[in-house]
């Protein structure tokens, strides 16, 4: 068999093996692969993947000797999944740092140390293999990380870098009909890890599908499909280029063209928001090969991002591929699984962080509808240690490495509508490696604007990017007083990364929404990130750095997703798709109506169904649908509402207003709810319990109402038959990840403070104990050893003979610079009574001050284990807001103002002393926090911290809870 011509094989057979190991620390990209080409899903040409088990052994360095001579007998080694990573398969273990190299940097050289993965695996062609005259065969790897060699039957076929691109090499003369033995070296450590050293787990393996592929004579070879869209006349034009010449047809359209030939005609857009896709073929002599083409067109007009015309908000997030059993060797379903999680939380748009992605992951976004930022496989981060002196980005002999990296991104992935801009890579300094690669962009493909939040002065690229500014700042960048280059303040402004979703937070997101809705030029951004690097592990729970014993990592910072490692959303990213919502839902409750605001940047909102409800204390007394009109982009109307039901009880009134799919869409079913809003009609009454009961006192025991006291302490110690241990004020919360900051911050950092002042271990000193009448008071001040600063502290206890009040007085004394975790009253209540919780307030899901849009007013109900968000580092976590009363562990709670209610079966000092969830073993009490108010979350793990009104000033403060026996308590 031959091949075609434009191979650029040129790589002589050889039959000695062993040859060296220079390849591996050569700054060029490798030898022997062929140029890069479009990628596709499918075509009429055969082809074999060459995914399985295959023979696997690892060397400890790269000096491993021959093996992929015919013959050779691999039948003692061990076998290995692939796509997979030998680390995750029993053979050494992952190391993760966020941006030091995990070995001494001297670029280009690499550590003797280099683990190093022979695969091998014996096939045979498929008895219906063509072979025809002039026919060919290519090997095609998606996905090897970080040097490979490759030998089909003791032929050497080249090497190549390059992780996350595809390569391929010719094979056809080479192929055997049985028997074949294709050799792959793979070497952990090599020149390219310099470019790859992203914040991630290092995870060497053949990690993407192998596949063999027929390449037929007159075969589709390159081409690029060029589908614009007219937003003016409504109008697509379809020009396809091909390598090989060919005709292009859409039956759809009824478009049958040669290739090369330009052809108008009425179409619909793609977008997003309504991806429509139009079924092609391109057919050359010797194949067919499906096209999904998407019109639109991108540009950057008056300072925005436009897409057909129209300026978009991009709501994403940064996706990183990963599964926390498989790495980054990601199956079709978990990428599914992604996409439409994504939709179904109102994201919009992905950049692919920091890497293109796995090729069927963008076919899944033309399909279901993404916006893409495609971002090259180019990281450098760690020559920041070295104030980036010798960045291979600005040193022309690894020049040719990030051509070939850009053009192998460029060229597989230019037939996607959903991709509308390129990423040079991320956090690779800047240098002149970056504007050849921008050159080289702009020349092959005019089409898509650049990013690169590197490039401050944006010399080359076409938006202004930046990661984790405040909103102070971005607020400045949308009113266009940021300053800076004069081609820069005439740029759109994008956040490439945002929100820092480490554990419990981000914090802070419908602050940024505001500022995006509020100022054009601000056109959103990408929250960091999608998803918890966490590895399964059997005696942690999900893994994190450190855990394999690595001698440098960066801990749990890898676990900063709004998806738990299992995919399981976390309170952050129901959040976030509240605060995305493309419908906007306004009104007073009082007003008799509601303004409706269409948000989508495409589309109108007849595919929603809007309804309303009428709610009192939480309960549903009437609902209905509400007639919506199919308001354009852009539009609004008030809607009238109903009468509220003649006879409805007294009490707290909510009008609430839901926009759900009117009928089945691919990403969800019908009635899927993508936005709401929520209006009080009237206030609510909070509690009276007037002070009717008078003090008993006997046997050292008071009695007052329901509740019974220690006469000597003033410490309760029941509700009516319901045991209660150590109440008393509470200020301290297990540090989430946020407040801890991320070291290299110059802002101050919460949970640093909180811990060097002692808030972690404030004692309780007893002033009083005063009984008398109808009241009990028990005086203290709570203050941590060696400061003089301390919480002057009054409870204040009266009944109305069923129900027991506490009113709490606070008090700061002292100098007090910093603000509190949280200020509210803690108890233990026997766990043995119930497990259930119901209360009425903020719902379902945890809320923080600065992050509290989702909490839905209403009656909800939970175990004490279903509070909890398993955090995989633990911290401070499960706060429900608002709450008006709660009924757990035997009692009913009232509070007077409204409350955070947090309760788990352990303590928050064990909490903050676990390092992973499987160390939490629940204790037979419920530790209930009844909070006043909550520091905000923020997002200092990477970013600013809570905004000043989000933090919990130190202030005189009071608050009142009301405790009774919960008649409903089994
Ligand atoms: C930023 C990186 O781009 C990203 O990969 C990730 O490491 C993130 O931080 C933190 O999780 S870079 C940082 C210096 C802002």
């Amino acid at each position: 068999m031959s091949v075609d011509s434009c191979t650029g094989n040129d790589t002589e057979t050889e039959t000695g093996i062993g040859t060296g190991i220079e390849y591996v620390e050569d700054v060029s990209p490798g030898s022997g692969a062929l140029p890069p080409r479009a990628r596709y899903a499918s075509s009429d040409a055969a082809s074999l993947s060459l995914n399985g088990t295959w023979r696997f052994r690892l060397s400890p360095t790269a000096e491993a000797g021959s093996f992929a001579r015919e013959g050779y007998d691999a039948g003692g080694w061990a076998e290995i999944a692939v796509p997979g990573h030998w680390v995750l398969q029993g053979h050494g273990s992952p190391v993760y740092t966020n941006h030091r190299y995990p070995f001494p940097v001297d670029p280009p050289r690499v550590p003797t140390e280099n683990p190093t993965g022979d695969h091998l695996r014996v096939f045979d062609l498929p008895a219906d293999w063509p072979c025809g005259d002039g026919d060919g065969a290519v090997l095609r790897f998606d996905g090897v990380e970080s040097c490979a060699r490759v030998w089909l039957n003791g032929t050497e076929l080249g090497t190549f870098k390059g992780s996350r691109l595809d390569h391929e090499f010719t094979v056809g003369p080479l192929l055997k009909v049985t028997g074949n033995v294709l050799a792959v070296r793979v070497h952990q450590w090599s020149a390219g890890s310099y470019l790859e050293d992203q914040d991630q787990w290092w995870l060497p393996g053949i990690f993407r599908d192998v596949t063999l592929l027929h390449r037929p004579a007159d075969g589709v070879r390159d081409f690029f499909v060029h589908a614009s869209y007219d937003h003016r006349a409504g109008t697509g034009t379809l020009r396809v280029d091909s390598d090989v010449a060919g005709r292009v047809t859409v039956p759809e359209l009824g478009i049958d063209v040669p290739t090369g030939e330009p052809v108008t005609v009425p179409v619909r857009p793609w977008s997003a928001e309504v991806p429509r896709l139009y079924d092609g073929v391109l057919a050359t002599g010797g194949e067919r090969v499906p096209l999904r083409i998407g019109f639109r067109t991108v540009e950057v007009a008056d300072g925005l991002i436009k897409v057909n015309g129209r300026p978009v908000l991009f709501k994403g997030v940064n996706r990183h591929e990963w599964h926390p059993e498989r790495g980054r060797a990601l199956d079709l379903e978990t990428m599914r699984a992604d996409v439409l999680l994504m939709k179904r939380h109102n994201i919009n748009a992905v950049r692919t962080s920091h890497y293109p992605p796995h090729p069927a992951f963008l076919d899944l976004c033309d399909e279901y509808g993404l916006w893409v930022l495609d971002e090259c496989d180019l990281e450098t981060h760690g020559f920041t240690e070295l104030a980036w002196r010798d960045n291979p980005v600005d040193d022309d002999r690894w020049t040719p490495a990030l051509l070939d990296r850009a053009a192998r991104m460029v060229e597989r992935d230019k037939n996607h509508p959903s991709i509308v801009l390129w990423s040079l890579g991320n956090e690779a300094g800047g240098g002149r490696g970056l504007t050849a690669m921008a050159e080289w962009i702009r020349a092959r493909d005019p089409s898509r604007p650049l990013h690169y939040e590197g490039d401050r002065d944006c010399r080359d690229t076409d938006v202004y990017a930046r990661m984790y500014a405040g909103h102070a700042e971005v607020e400045r960048i949308g009113r266009h007083l940021d300053g800076g280059p004069l081609r820069r303040r005439r740029l759109p402004f994008l956040m490439c990364e945002y929100a820092h979703a480490m554990g419990n937070g981000p914090g802070g997101l419908a602050d940024y929404q505001r500022l995006f809705a509020s100022y054009q030029r601000l056109q959103g951004g990408f929250v960091w990130e999608w998803i918890d690097h966490g590895i399964a592990h059997p005696k942690l729970g999900f893994a994190y750095g450190g855990d394999f014993g690595e001698e440098l990592h960066d801990g749990n910072f890898v676990c900063d997703g709004l998806v738990l490692p299992d995919r399981r959303p976390s309170p952050g990213l129901v959040e976030y798709k509240k605060v995305l919502e493309p419908v906007g839902i306004t009104g007073d409750g009082t007003a008799g109506a509601v303004r409706v605001t269409n948000g989508y940047d495409a589309a109108d909102l007849s595919a929603l169904a809007f309804s309303w409800s009428y709610q009192v204390d939480g309960e549903t007394l009437a609902s209905g649908p509400l007639p919506v009109p199919a308001l354009a982009p852009g539009e609004s109307a008030d809607v009238k509402l109903p009468a509220p039901p003649a006879e409805a009880p007294d009490g707290e009134a909510h009008w609430l207003i839901r926009a759900a799919l009117a009928a089945d869409t691919a990403w969800a079913e019908r009635g899927h709810v993508v936005a709401w809003g929520q209006f009080p009609v009237s206030d609510r009454t909070p509690p009276r319990v007037p002070a009717t009961a008078r003090l008993r006192v006997s046997d050292g025991v008071l009695t007052l109402g329901p509740g019974t006291f220690d006469a000597r302490t003033g410490a309760l110690t029941a509700v009516g038959d319901v045991a209660v241990t150590g109440l008393r004020l509470d200020v301290w919360r297990a540090p989430t990840d946020n407040d801890e900051g991320a070291a290299w911050q110059d802002a101050p950092r919460c949970g640093p403070r909180w811990r060097g002042l002692g808030l972690h271990r404030m004692r309780h000193r007893l002033d009083a104990v005063e009984a008398g009448g109808d009241a009990l008071t028990v005086r203290t001040r709570v203050a941590p050893a060696g400061r003089e600063l301390g919480l002057s502290t009054v409870y204040r206890w009266t009944a109305d003979g069923d129900r027991l009040r506490l009113a709490v007085r606070v008090v700061p004394e002292g100098d007090w610079t910093l603000p509190l975790p949280r200020l509210g009253i803690r108890l233990g209540l026997p766990a043995a009574r119930a497990d259930r919780v119901r209360w009425f307030g903020g719902g379902p899901g945890e809320a923080y001050p600065d992050s509290k849009a989702a909490a839905m007013t209403g009656r909800w109900e939970s175990t004490v284990a279903g509070l909890q968000t398993p955090y995989v580092r633990p911290q401070e976590n499960g706060a429900r807001i608002d709450v008006r009363w709660a009924e757990l562990g035997g009692l009913r709670i009232e509070g007077d103002p409204l409350f955070f209610l947090t309760a788990r079966r352990w303590t928050t000092e064990q909490l903050d002393a676990a390092t992973h969830r499987t160390a939490l073993v629940p204790g037979d009490t419920i530790w209930v926090n009844l909070d006043h108010a909550q520091h905000g979350l923020g997002s200092q793990s990477c970013g600013p911290g809570p905004l000043p009104h989000h933090q919990l000033r130190v202030e005189p403060s009071e608050f009142a809870f009301v405790f009774a026996p919960d008649p409903g308590a089994a």
